[in-house]
């Protein structure tokens, strides 16, 4: 197989810098992006901080409340809660610039992508050094945001490279450095090895990608599974081989049915409902999203078209919601139905990414 030339491009403090690009007086300020729950007051999460903020330790996930106390000396820091919406719009801006950059353009979420820029650098490191630069300049002018780039010849190792030298990091690993590059770090550095699996290696003395090379690939798969086992063993050695799949991103998640016959009776209905939603469900899930919008779609026997959403409270991943909130629809749709229904559609839209799923368990 050729060498292949691989970016992963991350924003830095991605919604925090947002807000700092929105409101420039807040760059020298702590700011952290909160995720205010409906119980009010204090109660909720930390999104994310800036750096300024990232030195009283404040960090993604935390309790806002513990960030308050954690900042309680600097009477200048900002708590702002979370929009989604601005955030969509300023990611979207910038993954247009790295998608014409790119050979292949794989979407991974909102603050994050991979391209594959082979042909594009004549398959030149060098070339790709430039590049990225470049790719990093532009978005700087035209969207005012700063991103971390990693280079290497594959995803696994652009992953961990991009996150080397940030924020405003440009990491790039030879083919032939490969291994070099991930020896000293600790394994928790792997993508999808979490606290409980660096637990467990811990527990064996083992800390660094180094330490982990003395393990074969028969004790690997006895301790996690064949599958799980050889991802561990070719990470160690700096081994990919997944493709960079072309993917946009995505606003909405849909699925529709021609049904058996025209109808517009609810048992019915809502049968096929629940079918589509365990469908459409399945393809969120795999995209590792939350949604926050909830719609159903009929196409009548005359063909005229009908549709329905809801937004909920916050973004969920749950199917439970999903089906009670597309039946609550369909239910209401169908109050004043005089045709029948030939077509019947589920959709999610408002998607957000998955946060904290990065256990080996959850990754597969
Ligand atoms: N995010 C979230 N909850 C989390 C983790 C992240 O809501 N537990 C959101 C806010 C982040 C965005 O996702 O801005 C991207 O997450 P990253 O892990 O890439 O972190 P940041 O971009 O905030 O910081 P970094 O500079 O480390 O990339
Ligand atoms: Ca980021
Ligand atoms: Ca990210």
């Amino acid at each position: 197989m050729e060498t292949r030339v691989v970016f992963h491009i991350d924003f830095d403090y991605f919604y925090a810098q947002c807000e700092e690009t929105r409101s420039p007086e807040l760059k020298s300020k702590p700011v952290c992006v909160c995720v205010f729950s409906d119980r009010g007051g204090d109660s909720g999460a930390i999104a994310t901080a800036n750096y300024t903020a990232r030195k009283y330790g404040v960090k993604s996930g935390i309790p806002i409340s513990f960030a308050k106390k954690r900042l309680e000396e600097r009477k200048d820091a900002v708590f702002l809660p979370v929009d989604f919406d601005f955030y969509s719009d300023m990611s979207e801006k910038a993954m247009k610039v790295m998608s014409d950059s790119a050979n292949i353009f794989e979407y991974v979420g909102r603050d994050e992508a991979y391209l594959d820029v082979t042909q594009r650098v004549s398959g030149d490191f060098k070339n790709a050094s430039h590049l990225a630069q470049q790719i990093k300049n532009t978005i700087r002018d035209k969207i005012k945001l700063s991103c971390s780039i990693g280079i290497s010849p594959n995803k696994l190792i652009s992953k961990i490279a991009s996150d080397f030298q940030k924020p405003d990091g440009l990491t790039l690993v030879l083919p032939e450095k490969v291994e070099e590059f991930l020896e000293p770090l600790k394994i928790r550095t792997i993508p999808g090895i979490g606290k409980k699996t660096e637990t467990k290696f811990l527990e064996m003395k083992l800390e660094t990608i180094s330490d982990l090379k003395k393990l074969d690939i028969f004790t690997l798969n006895k301790n996690f599974g064949r599958k799980t086992g050889t991802y561990i063993y070719n990470a160690a050695r700096g081994i990919d081989n997944e493709p960079v799949k072309k993917r946009e991103a995505r606003i909405q998640y849909s699925k529709i049915v021609t049904l058996k016959e025209d109808s517009k009776n609810y048992e019915f209905l809502s049968e096929n409902i629940l079918e589509l939603c365990k469908e459409v469900h399945n393809i969120v899930i795999k995209n590792n999203q939350m949604f926050k919008s909830v719609g159903i779609h009929f196409v009548q026997s005359d063909l005229s078209n009908k549709s329905k959403s809801k937004m909920l409270k916050s973004p969920t991943s749950s199917i439970e919601k999903l089906k009670k909130t597309a039946e609550q629809l369909l239910k209401e749709a169908l109050e004043n139905q005089t045709s029948t229904i030939r077509r019947l559609g589920v959709k999610v839209s408002e998607l957000s990414e998955i946060q904290g799923q990065s256990d080996i368990t959850s990754y597969f």
